[in-house]
């Protein structure tokens, strides 16, 4: 069976039939054409119809909006493989990342269900006699979600799960490299609804296929409360001053340039696996991959040749295939740009292993390794390929400092069995990213904590924790139960 016959399959399976379109889909599998979507042709009208969704949605009760999202999280279970193994073909993932990404969107449905009944507000002290202050959390209007090709499903069920449950409408901008998973959810999404009945209103979902104007048309439109944007840093630079310029609310997850400690007293094996799947899982193609390395000189003899020869031993291939860990680049474009990153690194005196081209149809390469002599140059950007840059340090003031000297704060991680050294890292004056973690790579976050990061990486958090209360928009209410008028702050205003 070709991949193009194995996808149509598939899609039937989740209720997509493709027709002929504008916008051809491939597999980096092999490169091949996998079918055709047509874009959407009138994304102000998506918009519209998500508003007057809204309009209706945000009525219905929490945990009846929850029934919904459980009604989701029930039809990607029934799909999970189906929709994981479209995950692998559209975008390359090895079969249990597709699956997990799968079932990562079914955890933050399961999240958001519970949630559904936990919007909870705050009751504040008030000054006032017979006064009472509240807070309530409404729902905030249409949340525009736009994803990248390398979460093409669950960074849109992150969103969606918890704006849904919040009384949100949503409108999805899919990466132009994924379009056809998100056919697949879109259909998965609607079946849900037909379940759920009547108090699902049309429209409440939207699908915008296209190119740049598309995401553009969902960044500008003032009906768009929020738009939860997920890609590159110039990207999101652009979209968060565009939202910023109408007012809107905009949640960035942009890019990553995650680091980790390898301290002396670190358990070693442990550290081998969990640097491996961080730096080379998902062929480097996560914001949250392992990009830098800093290893103290006690450990950097026992410990870095063999994590070379875990980098010469993985086995890169058809990501559908038994034992494959590394599945392709998504495409030619970033083939070229970790060469380039390679020869900026050979330039500064860096020593490559690995990062060879793979001979067969589809970008297939090789991890790399690079040890470097110091922290410049390429080390300090974030190249979406498999690229883990080592450097020896052995102070670990320093090696925080080195951590926190990039423009980004994604992720980031210390491998120690020292207790010290393991609270220093996660504590005020350690790492500055969203994520520090001790004794487990800097990737695969669970939904349960928030997930996002500092500086140019946006500063937004999705998922878990109270990453909610983004979603939604926070009033603040003053109860007056008493007779008669007491102003705050002591003012009189005696008529
Ligand atoms: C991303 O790469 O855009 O923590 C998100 C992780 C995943 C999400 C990555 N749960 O690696």
């Amino acid at each position: 069976m070709t991949l193009a016959d194995e996808t149509a399959t598939l899609l039937a399976t989740m209720g997509v039939t493709l027709g002929a379109g504008d916008r051809a889909a491939t597999s980096p599998i092999d490169g091949s054409v996998i079918g055709e979507v047509a874009d959407c042709v009138d994304p102000g009208a998506v918009i519209a119809d998500a508003h007057a969704a809204f309009l209706r949605w945000r009525s219905v009760p929490p945990p009846r909006r929850g029934e919904l999202v459980r009604r989701l999280g029930e039809v990607l279970r029934e799909h999970k493989d189906a929709l994981g193994t479209l995950v692998s073909i559209e975008v390359g993932k090895v079969t249990s990342e597709g699956l997990g990404e799968v079932q990562e969107m079914i955890d933050i449905c399961d999240f958001a269900v519970g949630l559904s009944r936990q919007l909870h507000g705050l009751t504040i002290a008030t000054e006032r006699p017979d006064h009472r202050m509240m807070e309530t959390w409404h729902p905030l209007g249409v949340v525009g979600i736009v994803t990248a090709f390398n979460f093409p499903v669950a960074v849109w069920a992150w969103n969606a799960a918890l704006a849904l449950v919040c009384g949100d409408a949503l409108v999805w901008k899919p990466s132009e490299k994924a379009p056809l998973t998100a056919l697949a959810v879109q259909a998965l999404f609607l079946e849900a609804a037909r379940r759920f009945g009547d108090d699902a209103p049309n429209g409440l979902s939207g699908l915008v296929i296209g190119g740049r104007d598309a995401g553009e048309t969902i960044v500008e439109d003032a009906r768009v409360a929020l738009v939860s944007a997920t890609g590159s840093v110039p990207m999101g630079r652009a979209v968060g001053q565009r939202v910023a310029a109408r007012f809107g609310r905009a949640l960035l997850e942009l890019g990553g340039n995650n680091a980790a400690i390898v301290r002396p007293s670190a358990d070693l094996d442990l550290a081998l696996t969990g640097v491996a799947f961080a730096a080379m899982g998902t062929a480097g193609q996560r914001c949250t991959t392992l990009r830098r390395l800093f290893v103290d000189d006690a450990a950097y003899d026992a410990f870095v040749p063999r994590l070379k020869s875990a980098y010469a031993s993985v086995t890169v291939g058809d990501p559908r295939d038994d034992g494959v860990l590394v599945g392709p680049l998504i495409d030619e474009a970033a083939f070229d740009a970790m060469q380039a990153a390679l020869d900026a690194a050979r330039a500064i005196g860096g020593v490559v292993t690995g990062g060879e081209r793979v001979e067969r149809s589809g970008v297939y390469v090789r991890p790399a390794l690079v040890e470097v002599p110091e922290h410049a140059g390429p080390v300090l950007a974030e190249t979406f390929a498999p690229i883990l840059y080592v450097l020896r340090c052995s102070d670990l003031d320093e090696a925080i400092a080195l951590n926190n000297a990039v423009p980004q704060g994604l992720s980031s991680a210390i491998f120690t069995t020292d207790l010290r050294e393991a609270e220093a890292f996660v504590a005020a004056t350690g790492s500055d990213c969203g994520i520090a973690n001790v004794n487990i790579g800097t990737s695969g976050a669970e939904i349960g904590g928030a997930f996002g990061g500092e500086k140019e990486t946006g500063g937004g958090r999705e998922s878990g924790s109270d990453a909610w209360r983004t979603y939604m928009r926070r009033a603040t209410n003053t109860i007056n139960y008493g007779r008669t008028l007491p102003l705050a702050q002591g003012v009189r205003f005696d008529l």
